[in-house]
């Protein structure tokens, strides 16, 4: 079969998208780090609406991949085209896929085998906006706290070889370090990842980096650049070699690279960009002035219940989300999770009705032809507690509620921890603190009691926070525990 490439779109069958702009005259307008499925299936999406509805070519995107050297592989002999899949299920209950060919990423780099030039394509005078999708890990940050670690081998690698990081924060000051000298504008630093207050929680890093380089840099970056907070959704789960199998089967090309997702998209953007930016509502981006609130509706509700499902799921040995919807007593558990516990801890907003939000949520969990694992949602869970279950435990307590549910949740990720579920399956443990919640278990396991166990496990600050100090939160935690190892 043929590759997809610019070549090859003429005869892609009628139903399937394609770019309609010219792309041999698209200039960089934006960097993205972190060019994986997420931001393939959203940001760039909704960047590829704003080049069909307008004439401004000034804003194809180069990709930069932190680790890996597969997406630029696969997408170089394709000139940078990918399929985006948008998959639901019909009334039948058979899937129903549409395909579009997405053309607005005219380069991959890989910065392990070239740091220098990540640096320069930042610093180039094209950039205007520099986008991240890079997980939670990414950001080298305490996550209880949102503070950069100034310890991390990586990050003090970083700040004592300005030409070749390893890290965001690196790129990103060393860069930005090159724009300040070559008299350059200031750019627009966008981050596009689940964490609360995700541009000002960037800010923070960026700035803290900085001021160890040099507090002149950091004033210009504080002066000159901006850090939009933004909410993204879309359930994108992990390609897997059927997907790539059946697709190139239906553009009758092949494609190496595609993309899967769910049809529902949000994305609510703060309007503080620093040196110009797309028409990005016309792929249905909301610009506001504050977007913490629709950050901390959908960590709350998407996150926090997708990780409940993720890890009580797994544990109950169902490889995916809509299996684990399938059974009555985790989906009314996810309802109620989140009509009595969350729900009630966020701020009435305009246009937003909880009810329908739940119940849309729902539905989409609930989508068969995602196939979206509970394992991919499982991994990192040191990173993404904080932010998707604990804010909202610490909200009740202080309002003296009750966190059953949530603790439930809690419970289930440490149950998770253990690395074998109720079936006997082993699992292993991605985490970038896996080795130091293992080592935290393990001596907690030595203490006796559930509650001592769960005493000590939650006393890992990094994590928790103070709420390992809260009786009514350990309690909580050891009971549902006590309970899920002894069904187990
Ligand atoms: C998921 C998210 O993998 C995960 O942890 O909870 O990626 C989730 O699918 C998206 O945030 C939905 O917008």
């Amino acid at each position: 079969m043929p590759r997809l490439h610019p070549d090859t779109l003429p005869q892609l069958p009628a139903d399937v998208a394609v770019p309609r702009y010219r792309r041999d005259l698209l200039r960089a307008g934006i960097v993205h780090l972190g060019v994986g499925a997420f931001h393939r299936a959203h940001l760039a999406v909704v960047n590829e609406a704003a080049l069909h509805a307008g004439d401004d070519l000034r804003w194809g995107t180069v990709g930069v991949s932190l680790r890996a050297a597969d997406t630029r592989d696969a997408l170089q002999p394709q000139a940078g085209l990918y399929t985006l899949a948008l998959r639901d299920a019909a009334e039948d209950g058979s899937p129903r896929e549409v395909l579009q060919v997405v053309g607005n990423l005219v380069e991959v780099l890989v910065a392990p085998e070239d740091p220098r030039a990540v640096l320069e394509r930042i610093a180039h005078p094209d950039t205007r906006i520099v986008g991240l999708t890079i997980t939670e890990k990414g950001y080298h940050h305490d996550p209880a706290t949102g503070a950069l670690r100034l310890d991390d081998a990586n990050i003090v690698h970083d700040l004592a070889h300005p030409e070749a990081p390893r890290t965001m924060p690196g790129f990103v000051v060393h860069a930005l370090a090159l724009r300040r000298v070559r008299g350059l504008a200031p750019v627009t630093l966008l981050s596009c990842d689940n964490l609360p207050a995700n541009g000002d929680t960037l800010r923070g890093i960026v700035l803290a980096f900085a001021q160890q380089v040099d507090a002149g840099l950091h004033d210009w970056i504080d002066a000159h650049c901006t850090f939009p907070n933004s909410m993204v959704d879309r359930i994108v789960p992990r390609t897997t070699d059927e997907d790539r199998a059946r697709i190139s089967a239906r553009l009758g090309v092949d494609d190496a690279w595609p993309v899967i997702g769910e049809p529902f998209l949000e994305w609510v953007v703060e309007d503080r960009f620093a040196n110009g930016r797309p028409e990005w509502t016309a792929g249905g981006a909301r610009f506001v002035s504050h977007a913490e609130p629709f950050e901390r509706l959908k960590l709350r509700m998407v996150n926090g219940s997708h990780s409940a499902l993720a890890y009580l799921g797994a544990m109950a040995g169902f490889r995916t989300v809509d299996r684990a919807m399938a059974e009555p007593a985790l989906r009314g558990f996810v309802d109620a999770l989140m009509r009595e516990e969350i729900a009630p801890t966020l701020p009435a907003m305009e246009g937003i009705d909880l009810d329908g939000y739940r119940a849309r949520l729902l539905a989409r969990f609930s989508n068969p032809a995602l196939q979206h694992q509970t394992k991919q949602i499982a991994m990192d869970g040191s990173q993404k507690l904080p932010q998707r279950l604990l804010g909202t435990v610490r909200d009740r307590l202080s309002a003296g509620q009750s966190i059953d549910r949530l603790a439930l949740a809690v419970a289930a990720w440490v149950h998770y921890l253990r690395g074998t579920d109720e079936t006997g399956a082993v699992h292993e443990i991605q985490d970038p603190l896996a080795a130091a919640l293992a080592a935290r278990l393990a001596q907690a396991n030595a203490s006796g009691s559930v509650k001592d166990r769960v005493a000590f496990f939650t006393g890992f600050t990094p994590v928790f926070g103070e709420l390992g100090g809260e009786p009514r939160f350990v309690s909580a935690v050891a009971r549902h525990l006590q309970r899920l190892e002894e069904a187990a």
